[in-house]
């Protein structure tokens, strides 16, 4: 394509989604997210950059997703998907922020220093798979991400509302078709019929039951379980709450976020006692179990107890198929509840990775092992198996033993009921109800399998967050100066206590985490913590207050 083509790039913003705020976004952790109605011309640019991205990987399909997540409606994102489903390369990020910020003035001349810079040959195909989330103001940004496509001659194909992880399941099948077929219906073909195909080989034993209550967060992943419901045979029996009717609003006092952040369960389950409970985000990544006892409190299994249940089952599913030597590990983040890392290492001896916050760092340590078992405690989370580790069980699937092939049979079945290419909140609905089920556990077998130490969140705001830094995957805190030495300080007075602060990377906060061997510990370490944040890192507004 020659330069002066490039002026159509300029028009369409101008004429379409021009820049109308100076207010500086950053490609964060998770893409771009602030108020849906700052972002237009950002998701255009995310266009036009998604198409320079096909073209560098050779006319490999790239996603654009729009969603803001587990955020309140107001909000909204974008963020892309590199070719094999995961997320972009970190190397784009800093192109991303600078392509989302130029004036529209300069945004061809920008446009054509980066095609300079990342090499890219305009003269490629391009492919890019846009998705989005409920929210009322995604489909306008989604037809500004089309226009951004077609500025720069590429070819946009809508999946209109879809989950995030359909969409980089999508993405991964369109440029690897051994993996399925890239559509929302191959997505269930794939992913439900392998899980339709455990539960005819498993009955139903023990205290599992085959009722489970989910919290669709008022978000797409809930309408995607409505879908999905009425073809599961009575495997499973869904009963669907906070599917977005009857008012209620998006992740408003519900969904995976509220619940593990609050320690709440959310409204809009009329709840029965010891029910187990699968709680959703609004984009479908991510998930939580919780049940509430007879007293009316919240039992949650979160992110770690999930990792915990599969790494178990695939572990003995390895021993069972004579495939030991593949190595399994887990990777978690700072925010994993200490008991859950001791009971990982010290019971069932297997190695654990602790890396930074963000689903890119676990998805990448995650990939150094055979089978590699990553989640955030927040519930977001998948397995990722190699290339060796599939052969290697397809073999014995094929040519082992009767015990040793069926235990390797059931076990490919597993992988095909994972989405690897992130954490997807259906896909580890489904991993979850297949463990309980072949073990024939009761909501409450699994939640005793070890005991969480008591923990609390807490957020701080400060003039700039950025004071805040870490080493160690975010467990030491290394300015500003004396804020870590006022941690270990305060830390050591708590039987089991352990406390870090990191700067957040979706919000204007810095997060506080705590835990220690009782709620009352628990709560008040943070407090403490909050208030030494507050102290020594330009704390604005009112001073934290430690509990009554
Ligand atoms: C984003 C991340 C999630 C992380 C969270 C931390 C992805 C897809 N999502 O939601 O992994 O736990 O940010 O948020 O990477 P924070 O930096 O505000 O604490
Ligand atoms: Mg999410």
């Amino acid at each position: 394509m020659p330069p002066s083509s490039l002026r159509v790039v300029y028009a369409f913003a101008r004429e379409m989604h021009p820049k109308t705020t100076d207010v500086f976004i950053q490609y964060g952790t998770a893409g771009f997210r602030t108020k849906a109605s700052l972002l237009e011309h950002v998701v255009y640019r995310m266009g036009l950059l998604a198409v320079l991205r096909s073209r560098v990987k050779n006319g490999r399909t790239i996603g654009i997703m729009i969603t803001a997540s587990h955020n309140l409606e107001p909000d909204n994102g974008v963020k892309l998907v590199d070719p094999d489903g995961e997320m972009l390369e970190q190397s784009w990020e800093e192109i991303a922020t600078r392509l989302a910020n130029v004036s529209d003035n300069d945004l061809e001349s920008t446009t054509a220093e980066i095609i300079k810079q990342v090499n890219s040959d305009m003269t490629l195909k391009a492919s890019v798979y846009i998705g989005m989330d409920t929210r009322y103001t995604s489909p306008r940004l989604a037809a500004a991400a089309v226009h951004g496509v077609m500025a720069l001659k590429g070819t946009p194909k809508e999946f209109g509302i879809v989950t995030t992880p359909m969409l980089h399941f999508c993405v991964k099948c369109r440029n690897d078709n051994t993996y399925g077929t890239p559509t929302e219906e191959g997505y269930y073909e794939k992913i439900v019929g392998a899980f339709k195909n455990i539960s005819q080989k498993l009955p139903v034993v023990g205290n599992y039951n085959t009722t489970l209550y989910v919290d669709g967060a008022n978000g797409v992943g809930g309408k995607k379980l409505n879908i999905i419901k009425k073809s599961l045979d009575g495997e499973l029996d869904l009963v669907l709450c906070n599917l977005g009717g009857n008012g209620g609003k998006l992740n408003l006092n519900c969904g995976a976020d509220f619940v593990k952040v609050s320690q709440k369960p959310p409204v809009g389950i009329e709840h029965v006692p010891f029910q187990r409970v699968a709680s959703l985000d609004g984009d479908g990544d991510r998930l939580i179990y919780y049940y509430v006892d007879d007293k009316n409190e919240i039992h949650l299994l979160d992110g770690d107890q999930i990792a915990i249940l599969l790494a178990s089952y695939i572990t003995e599913l390895l021993k069972s198929c004579g495939a030991q030597e593949l190595r399994l590990g887990l990777v978690q983040t700072a925010y994993a509840n200490g008991a859950s890392t001791r009971y990982i290492t010290q019971e069932l001896k297997i190695p654990v990775t602790c890396v930074k916050t963000g689903v890119k760092h676990l998805h990448h340590a995650a990939l150094s092992y055979d089978i590699g078992i990553y989640f955030e405690a927040n519930g977001h989370g998948t397995v990722v198996y190699s290339k060796e580790a599939k052969n290697v069980v397809r073999k014995i699937a094929e040519e082992g033993e009767a015990e040793q092939r069926k235990a390797a049979q059931l076990l490919l079945n597993f992988i095909d009921v994972t989405n690897e290419t992130v954490g997807d909140a259906i896909s580890d609905l489904f991993l979850v109800e297949s463990v309980l089920r072949a073990r024939g556990l009761g909501v409450r077998d699994w939640a005793a399998l070890y005991r969480d130490l008591p923990c609390r969140q807490l957020k701080v705001t400060v003039q700039d967050r950025n004071v805040i830094s870490t080493t160690d995957a975010e467990r030491q805190c290394t300015s500003p100066e004396g804020l870590q030495t006022k941690i270990n300080e305060l830390v050591s007075k708590y039987t089991s206590g352990r406390s870090f602060v990191r700067a957040s990377g979706t919000e204007d906060v810095v997060r506080v985490y705590s835990e220690a061997d009782t709620q009352e510990s628990a709560d008040k370490l943070a407090a403490e913590v909050a208030q030494a944040v507050f102290d020594l890192a330009g704390g604005v507004g009112d001073r934290p207050e430690l509990p009554e």
